[in-house]
Order: structure tokens, then sequence, then C-alpha cells
């Protein structure tokens, strides 16, 4: 295996130098100039690759709306109507106003059948024909209305992602994203499949607390009309301060938070960094990535991008890639001298494109990864990022293993749960954790506790009993000890 990796290493060098050398890494000239074939095409026949056995995490058949209809969040993660873990894994359009071609039911449809269960629609706010620079609004309100449509009728999630980069801050456009956001939300309110991204990327100097107060200033835009759609909130530095997100993330339910990564420039500190939030709590979602480096374009790196992968796999991290465009630059997935729009053979596809197509079908080899040894690293707690989802009567619990460490005699476990409520309002709850032996209670916050054999009990604290229907009280967290505290067994 160790010979194998450096083999396929020295490949992966060998062809990039060869995309290098062809694309000459010209960035903004989409189209233009006489297309070389794909460099690395006969080098992969050539070499013969052994067909890599198929990962189960990626393997899993992705959810889709039809069967888990509106998602929702629930502790760290996207869970499905009956509250199942969900993880979304798909494509990002480039800017609409870019690359509007790839904006059509047959390519959503391929992109589906690769495994694609999620697509992001990139409206650009400054950039190239964006929705505050000139661009044509119809042309782009329609572009994302039918992009939702081809997206549904695909059987996909879809994203509508207010793409602010150049503009910096949020606040620069607030009024327009208003405007739009209210616009869009009102005509897709009875759609199960969107979720909203507000701020693509904060930069420069906008700070957390300006990207937090635009969105609560945003998100009941969208809330007047789709109650329980998923709200994506960027986060400074380019939606890499996850971080400073966990120290203050908002109140409403149902947000997550963007982490945006390329992994030719962002490896360990960001991974660990992204590592760290979940492990706080934080619902994080890697709404934009690259296998690439920041720009979009030159070298790419495979084996930091499989960590990635694997890590965010483990962590139940849903991810988009960028982008869907043949524009001559490493992060397309279209090679550039193609200029199909549907039917794409290999042939087609750039190294970033059939990366993604082979990963998204499970046929890669995943690399280890301990989480416990990154969150560390971060400065946080070690991690096992498992989540236990069981329903109670009328409750709903999700249960997170945060965090452990050795005691004498034995490890201590710490869980945090979630509780909602799925029935009338009520004024009390009551929770019986089951876990798989004897435990011990060493702590518990923000509800009242009790032990008997293998079961915690939970009643609620005096001031988190009453939950409205569809209500949760969260942050319910414990510590145990004992035999069977390390899972619990529901
Ligand atoms: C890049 C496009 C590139 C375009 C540029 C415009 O790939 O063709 O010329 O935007 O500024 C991001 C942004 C995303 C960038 C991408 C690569 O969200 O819009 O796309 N990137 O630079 N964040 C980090 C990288």
């Amino acid at each position: 295996m160790g010979s194998k990796k450096s083999f396929l290493a020295l490949l992966g060098v060998v062809l990039t130098l060869c995309i290098l050398s062809a694309c000459g890494g010209v960035q903004g000239q989409e189209g233009a100039g006489e297309p070389e074939p794909p460099a690395q095409e006969e080098d992969v026949s050539q070499e013969e690759e052994p067909t890599p056995e198929a990962d189960p995490a990626s393997a899993t058949p992705p959810a889709r709306p039809s069967t888990a209809g509106a998602l929702r969040v629930e502790g760290t993660q996207l869970v499905d109507k009956d509250g199942n873990p969900v993880v979304l894994f798909g494509v990002s359009t480039h800017g609409l106003a870019w690359f509007p071609q790839y904006v059509n039911a047959d390519l959503f449809k391929e992109l589906s059948g690769w495994g694609a269960n999620v697509m992001r629609l990139a409206l650009y706010t400054d950039e190239y024909g964006g929705w505050c620079s000139g661009g044509d609004r119809d042309a782009l309100r329609a572009l994302v209305l039918d992009g939702v449509d081809y997206a549904s009728a695909a059987d996909q999630y879809v994203i509508v992602d207010w793409h602010i980069l150049s503009d910096n801050n949020p606040w620069v456009h607030a009024d327009d994203a208003k405007a739009f956001l209210a616009d869009v939300s009102a005509t897709l309110a009875d759609r199960d499949n969107v979720l909203y991204e507000i701020c693509n990327e904060p930069n420069g100097a906008t700070t957390w607390e300006d990207v937090r107060s635009y969105a609560e200033e945003v998100i009941p835009v969208i809330r007047a009309n789709d109650p329980d759609a998923v709200i994506i909130v960027g986060t400074p530095e380019w939606s890499q301060r996850v971080d400073q997100a966990a120290e203050n993330p908002l109140t409403e339910q149902n947000v997550m938070y963007a982490l945006h990564f390329y992994a030719a420039t962002h490896k360990d500190d960001l991974r660990n960094r992204m590592v760290a939030a979940v492990d706080a709590g934080l619902p994080v979602f890697v709404s934009e990535f690259g296998i690439c480096d920041a720009s979009g374009n030159g070298a790419i790196d495979e084996e930091q991008a499989d960590l990635w992968l694997a890590t965010m796999d483990e962590l139940g991290v849903s991810r988009v890639m960028w982008n869907l465009s043949n524009k001559n630059e490493s992060s397309a997935m279209i090679w550039s001298g193609s200029d199909k729009v549907s039917g794409l053979d290999d042939a087609d596809l750039s190294q970033a494109g059939r990366w993604l197509k082979a990963r998204l079908a499970g046929e890669w080899e995943t690399p280890e990864v301990t989480l416990s040894e990154q969150g560390a690293a971060a400065g946080g707690t070690s991690a096992s990022a498992a989540t236990v989802t069981f329903a109670q009567g009328d409750l709903t619990v999700a249960a997170r293993l945060e965090n452990s460490w050795p005691v004498e005699g034995g490890t201590c476990y710490q869980y945090m749960l979630t509780v909602r409520n799925d029935g009338p309002a009520c004024d009390s709850w009551h929770v019986d954790v089951p876990f798989a032996g004897e435990v011990a209670l060493v702590d518990g916050w923000n509800g009242t506790y009790a032990v008997s054999g293998q079961t915690l009990s939970i009643d609620n604290a005096s001031y988190n009993g009453h939950l409205d229907a569809g209500q949760s009280a969260t942050d319910i967290g414990f510590q145990v000890s004992g035999p069977g505290a390390g899972g619990i067994a529901a």
C-alpha cells in the first residue's frame, strides 16, 4: 500500500506537470486558444491503475429529496425528515453569468447519476455580470429558478448561493441580498430541497460580528417565506474562520457555517480548525472546495484532497466542489478543450472532474485519518464525532460523543444531546439514554440526571422544560464513565 501510494503520488506529480505545461495556468481565458488533449488521459490508461476498493462511507447511497425530504440541522449535522444523518456531496456551478450553459437539465441528471445529491448555484454579486455589477437580473433570476427546477427533476438538493467575493463584506450589498433572497425564497417556498447560502466568502477586514449581524438581518427575510430552510452562513477570511463562529454562533435553528478549502493551499491547519469547530458543536458545511490551490488554478494536490474528504466523511460534513465549467483553470471539472454541456465522457473531464467522479462513486483508496490527533493539534478536544439519533415517545434525541479522556480505572466520555419535541407543546420532558453496559454519572448540565444500571435518565432543567411543537432543547451535556460509557445502545 505504501509503495502504491508513493507510485500514485509520483503519477500525480507527473500528471500535474503535464497539465501545467498543457494549460499554462492562465486565468480568465475560458475557451481561448487551440485546446490540447487532456494531458493525463493517456497516462492513466497506460498505467492500468488497479480498480480501487469502494469506500463504504462514500459509497452509501446518497440521500435524495424524494425519500429524505426536507433537511434540518441536528447537532452538528444535517438530518433527513426522520432524523437520519445526511451528507450532501455535489457540485457548484461557476458564476451563473460566466457559464450559464452548464445550468441544464441533462447535465444535472448526469451529475446526479454520478452520485451528486446537491448542486450549488453561484450567483456572483460583484464580479463579471454579477447581480450588483451590471448583470442581467432577469436572466440571472431565471437561471437560478431553472437551476432549482433541474436539480429537483434530478432528485437533488440545491443551494442558492449569494456569492460575495470582491465586495468583501456582505453588508456592502445587504439591501440587494435581502430583496433577492426575499423574492427567490417566496417563489421557492413550497420546495423541500432548497438551501440558502447568504454570503459566500466574507473577507478583507470583515469580522465575524459583521457577518453575524448581517445574518441576523437576512435570515428572517428567508424565514418569512420558508421557515425551515437550512441556511449556510459564510465566515471571515474567505469562509475559513469557523472557529470564530463557534465562539459566538447564531441562535437561529437550521443554520450551518461555511468552511471553504482548496487542498493545495489549505492543509492540516485549516483541517484541524474544522475538526475543532465540529468538536465544539458547530454545524459546518463545506459549501465550496477545490483540489487545486486557492486561486482556483495551479497544481492539484490529490493526496491532501483525499485527506480532507476522509476527514469530512468521518465528521459527516457535507461538501460541494468548485466548479462546473470548462474554464482553463485547474478547478474546472470539464476539460477546456471540450465544449460539451452534457453527455460528458471521461475524456471531456479535467483531472478535477475525474477526481470528483471517482470519489462520488466511492472508488478511491481512503486514507486513514485520526480525528483525535487533529482536534488536539487545533487546541480542541479529541473527537469521535459519532452521533446517535433515537426516538422516545414524542421526542427525537440526537446524542453526540464529544470527547473522551483517561481517568483512573477507565475512560470518561462526554456527550452532548439535542432533544426535539415532535409532538404537541409540552412543559416537561424525560429521556432515558440506554448504554451498552453499566455507567456512572460524572457530571451533567442543562438537565436533571439519574443513573440506574445501564440507563441514564435525564429530566429537563427548570428553564428548558417547555418545548413548542418542533422545538429543540440543546446543549444538554453530561459526562459518564464505567464499562458501558463508550457507546449509546439505541
Ligand atoms: C474563481 C473562479 C475564477 C474567477 C474568480 C473571480 O474560479 O474563474 O475568475 O473566481 O474572482 C473562491 C471563490 C470562488 C473562486 C475560487 C477560486 O469563492 O469564487 O472562483 N475561490 O479562486 N474562494 C476560494 C477560491
